[in-house]
């Protein structure tokens, strides 16, 4: 063999050991089920592999945060939107446009002002078990929520930890105003039986009869209803906040390319629809081409409030939601 046989040889093993070498870390914010299904599919559509923790929303953006200087992550997927805009602003996250973009649903785009990159969307709502309410009237609305009579029967994620839970917050704060808003906040405290750290364990709660009422999701209260828990689901006829699923790349992310590579087949209709199909997820999926669920929202029917995304994303006013609620509600003995 020549030397410049020799070379080629040589360069060609080098770039193949480097390829090779390339895999996803992934911050994995949905449901369980569905993060460990993503895995394997995108493996076998690609050669890559991936690892992934499956951290709630805000405990994802302190970490992606906590890393800038040396990130660990690649990319982030899932969880509410509002921290992911965060992550954007602040320079934490990256923003591109994937091949797909044109497929992506355009409300879900034009209300995040194209921000970051929508991966589903769904709505805030009660997930209730009857069986424990007993002769309890069903709550119908969110002052509902504050009757005494609900005592120790409510169940809601900690804002702290859980996106789910701000975007309850923020909901309630845009229904009513800041006055009012906190008013049935600190009402729903007192009923609280529990805060969970992740934002679909109320309802879990609440299937096995620790609770009669979770606030979170709807989508998955309806999870838990299809998987046999006695749950009914529904919107309180103030209207409910709902949230823009987002998913993006870490800035200087150590398996960019790779990263990349995940992001744009995450967004297609086929991995769109392992959420439904074997991730027990059932959201809106963002891509137009996407066949939803038979179970997913149809928010033509759901009494949506004007959610201001840009304002309730804003990093100060998060600070000072989630001060307010440590320090003049949570301390609140009940
Ligand atoms: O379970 C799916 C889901 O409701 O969980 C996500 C949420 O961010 C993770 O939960 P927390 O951060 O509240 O723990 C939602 O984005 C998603 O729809």
């Amino acid at each position: 063999m020549t030397r410049i046989a020799l070379a080629l040889v040589l360069a060609l093993t080098l770039v193949a050991g480097s390829a090779s070498a390339e895999r996803v870390n992934l911050l994995c914010s949905p449901d369980l089920a569905w993060c460990e299904a993503l895995g394997p599919a995108f493996t076998e559509a690609t050669g890559i592999p991936l690892e992934f923790i499956r951290v709630s929303s805000l405990d994802a953006l302190a970490r992606i945060r906590a890393e800038a200087a040396n990130p660990v992550f690649d990319a982030w997927f899932g969880g509410t939107g509002d921290p992911h805009l965060i992550a954007m602003r602040e320079g934490v996250a990256e923003m591109f446009i994937p091949t797909v973009w044109d497929d992506l649903i355009p409300e879900l785009k034009s209300v995040i002002n194209e921000e970051y990159i929508p991966l589903y969307a769904g709505a805030i709502g009660f997930v209730v078990n009857e069986e424990v309410l007993g002769d309890l009237p069903l709550p119908r609305t969110w002052r509902d929520l504050t009757d005494p009579m609900y005592r120790g029967l409510v169940g809601m994620p900690d804002p702290t930890s859980s996106g789910t839970a701000y975007t309850t917050l923020a909901t309630l704060l845009q229904i009513f105003g800041e006055e009012e808003g906190w008013e049935i906040v600190e009402g729903i405290h007192m009923n609280v039986a529990q805060y969970t750290s992740s934002g679909a364990a109320p309802g879990q709660l609440a299937g096995r009869g620790e609770i009669g009422i979770a606030v979170q999701f709807m989508h998955d209260g309806v999870k838990f209803a299809a998987q046999g828990f006695p749950l009914t689901t529904y919107a309180p006829e103030e209207g409910v906040g709902y949230e823009i699923g987002g998913i993006s790349l870490i800035a200087n992310a150590p398996n960019r390319d790779a990263a990349i590579q995940f992001i744009e087949w995450a967004l297609t209709p086929e991995a769109q629809a392992i959420a439904g199909e074997q991730g027990e997820s059932f959201q809106i999926q963002s891509n137009m081409n996407t066949v939803q669920h038979p179970l997913a929202p149809n928010f033509d029917e759901i009494n949506l409030i004007d959610y201001d995304f840009d304002r309730w994303g804003d990093p100060a006013v998060r600070e000072e939601v989630l001060n307010t609620w440590l320090n003049e509600i949570f301390i609140i003995p009940r």
